[in-house]
Formats: C-alpha cells, sequence, structure tokens
C-alpha cells in the first residue's frame, strides 16, 4: 500500500459505514477499529466460555431428566457461541491460543455477571430469565455491527439465546406455581441477580470510553443506559406476571418519560468485580485454566495429526 492510497481506503470505510454497508475481513480498516472490534469479540467470546461454569455446575443435579437436557443443550450453545466469535475475532488476525492466554492470564475482560455464585437451581431459571434476557437485550443491535463476520455470528446467537430466555422463564413459571418454598427460592435469586444484570450494560454513559468511538463506527447501536433502560422497561412486567418483586423501592413508571425510572446501581461493586475481586473471579480463571491445561494432549494430537496429513501430501 502506498502512502498516497490510504486517504482514499480511508474515505472509502467512511463511506461503508454512513452507508449502513458491513466492513469485511479483506476490507481495508484502520487499527482504531480492528482493536476495538477485538477487544469486544474477544470479551464477548470469553463471556460465552466462562459463562457456561455458574450453570453447568448445576448439570449433575438438575431436578429431572427433562431439565437436564435443556441445561445440557443450553450450555453447549454457549461453547459453540464463543467458537463462532473466537472464529470472527481471528478474520481481523487475532490469534485464539494469544486471547485464551490473556484471558487465562487476567489480560482480557468477560462479563462481569460470570462472577456471582449459583446457589440453588433457581438460579439457571433467574439466569435464563434475566442474564440472558439481558444479552439479548443488549445483542439484537448487535445484528446491525458494522463488522460482517460478527453481525452475522450475532444473528444466531440471538436465536439460540431466545430459546435459553424462554426456557428460563418457563422453569421459574413452574418453580412460582409449586411449594411455598420454591417460591421463596426464585424471589431469593432474583434479588441475587437483578442488580448485576443492569450492570451487564456497562458504566454509565458518562463514564464508558469506548461508546462515543463505537456509536460513530456503528459497532453499537446504542448507548450503555439507553439498553438498560430497555431491559428495565421489558423486565418489570415480566416481573408481574410471574409474581416476584424486584428488589428496587425507587422502581416506579415515570409518565413524561415513558420509562420507568430505578435506583442507583452500586457502581463500586462493578468495579471490585473488573478488577477481580467479585466472589468468583479467581474460581472462574483456576477453572478455566485448569480445563485449557487438561486439554493439551487434545491440541498436541490435533497438531501432529496435522502434519502427517501435510507430510503425506
Ligand atoms: N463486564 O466503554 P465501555 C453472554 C468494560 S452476555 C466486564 O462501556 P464498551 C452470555 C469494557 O470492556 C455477556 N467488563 O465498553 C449470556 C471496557 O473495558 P476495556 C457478554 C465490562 O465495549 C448468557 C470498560 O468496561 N456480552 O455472553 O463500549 C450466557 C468500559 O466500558 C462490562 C457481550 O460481551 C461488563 N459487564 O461496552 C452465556 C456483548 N461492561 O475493554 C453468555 C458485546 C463494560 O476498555 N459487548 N466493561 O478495558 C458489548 O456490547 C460492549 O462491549 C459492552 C461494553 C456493552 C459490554
Amino acid at each position: 500500500m502506498t502512502a498516497t492510497a490510504e486517504p482514499d481506503l480511508e474515505r472509502l470505510f467512511e463511506h461503508t459505514i454512513e452507508r449502513d454497508q458491513r466492513i469485511e475481513p479483506r476490507d481495508w480498516l484502520p487499527e482504531g477499529y480492528r482493536k476495538t472490534m477485538i477487544r469486544q469479540i474477544a470479551q464477548h467470546a470469553h463471556s460465552e466460555i466462562i459463562g457456561m461454569q455458574p450453570e453447568g455446575n448445576w448439570i449433575t443435579r438438575a431436578p429431572s431428566l427433562r431439565r437436564k437436557a435443556i441445561l445440557l443443550a443450553k450450555v453447549q450453545d454457549e461453547a459453540g457461541h464463543g467458537l463462532y466469535l473466537y472464529s470472527a475475532a481471528e478474520t481481523l488476525g487475532a490469534d485464539r491460543a494469544d486471547l485464551t492466554e490473556k484471558l487465562i492470564s487476567g489480560r482480557q475482560k468477560y462479563s462481569s455477571i460470570f462472577n456471582y455464585p449459583t446457589l440453588t437451581f433457581a438460579d439457571v431459571g433467574v439466569i435464563g430469565w434475566l442474564v440472558d434476557g439481558a444479552a439479548i437485550c443488549n445483542q439484537v443491535p448487535l445484528c446491525r455491527s458494522s463488522y460482517g463476520p460478527y453481525a452475522r455470528a450475532m444473528i444466531r446467537i440471538c436465536k439460540e439465546e431466545s430459546f435459553h430466555q424462554r426456557q428460563g422463564y418457563e422453569l421459574l413459571m413452574t418453580m412460582m406455581r409449586g411449594t411455598e418454598a420454591q417460591r421463596a427460592m426464585v424471589q431469593d435469586a432474583v434479588n441475587r441477580w437483578w442488580w448485576p444484570s443492569l450492570m451487564m450494560f456497562g458504566p454509565p454513559d458518562a463514564e464508558s470510553p469506548n461508546t462515543a468511538q463505537s456509536m460513530a463506527w456503528k459497532v453499537k447501536r446504542h448507548t450503555n443506559d439507553e439498553l438498560r433502560q430497555r431491559f428495565v422497561d421489558m423486565s418489570v412486567p415480566q416481573a408481574k406476571a410471574l409474581g416476584v418483586t424486584l428488589p428496587d423501592p425507587e422502581l416506579k413508571w415515570n409518565e413524561e418519560r415513558q420509562h420507568h425510572n430505578f435506583g442507583p446501581i452500586d457502581w463500586d461493586e462493578f468495579k471490585q468485580i473488573l478488577k477481580g475481586n467479585g466472589p468468583c473471579n479467581a474460581q472462574r480463571i483456576a477453572h478455566r485454566r485448569k480445563a485449557h491445561e487438561d486439554g493439551a494432549w487434545v491440541r498436541e494430537a490435533a497438531a501432529a495429526y496435522a502434519a502427517k496429513q501435510e507430510g503425506r501430501a
């Protein structure tokens, strides 16, 4: 590439974004865009893989064969989402082994939500309803993200996420029709997961260093606060239909704004989690590291087999 060609390439990139078309792997793109996409996609992929742990914890203790089969399918879907996303990151020149290394050495983030423990089976339902619900709210607009491979991966991921959300809500409805103890278990899980679910959308817009640029590049289509508000508005009638209360005394419909007002989020807790000090951060990473080390022989065998095939050819 010549020095004089670059302004044209940059203009072409900007026109592609302006016209709402997709940036594809072979297109020229600014280094900042590449870095932003790798950062977001890698964080997203890591979240899917780490996100298998809190629910995976309940596969062996699911209360029936039906619940076990559903949970197994859901956790497997999450592994699949991680794989599509790592592949999307690879189209930007990222190396998957390097991304895994960055995750297990704490140099790359994954979603704050997966650093909380799953204490009862009601947590499986609440994760489906609230955590997957928040993920859908955040991810449906990403189907229109400007980077083609990411946007296309999101279409399939969102379809699977809606099954995940439905299974969670159906599980909770079943428990709410059960005994007093089961209803109390659901309410307790809602109390523990509500605020962390609101934190999934990221810091408030005024404190989000990446939002402005990501909106300009149409990587993000809505700000963190817009999506958080959408999620609150969506969840209130669902909570009512379920018969649970959301643990926020300030939650109230605001006629003028045509949205619900809600109470302050504990951003100190969020910051602590991002620093690695949440209840399960160390456990999640240790578990992921062990799985990676235990899988070394598979990677070695696959590499030896590929080398042998290449030698034959
Ligand atoms: N947890 O400038 P900001 C799922 C970081 S769902 C941890 O607003 P951005 C699943 C952020 O990375 C969960 N870190 O950033 C569901 C940045 O740090 P760096 C995954 C967070 O990127 C069910 C800094 O804080 N979903 O996978 O513009 C079962 C400042 O933030 C969080 C996605 O990843 C957080 N909650 O906006 C299984 C969706 N929030 O990198 C799995 C795709 C913020 O500058 N990602 N940070 O050091 C996104 O939409 C955006 O990246 C975010 C953040 C809205 C999350």
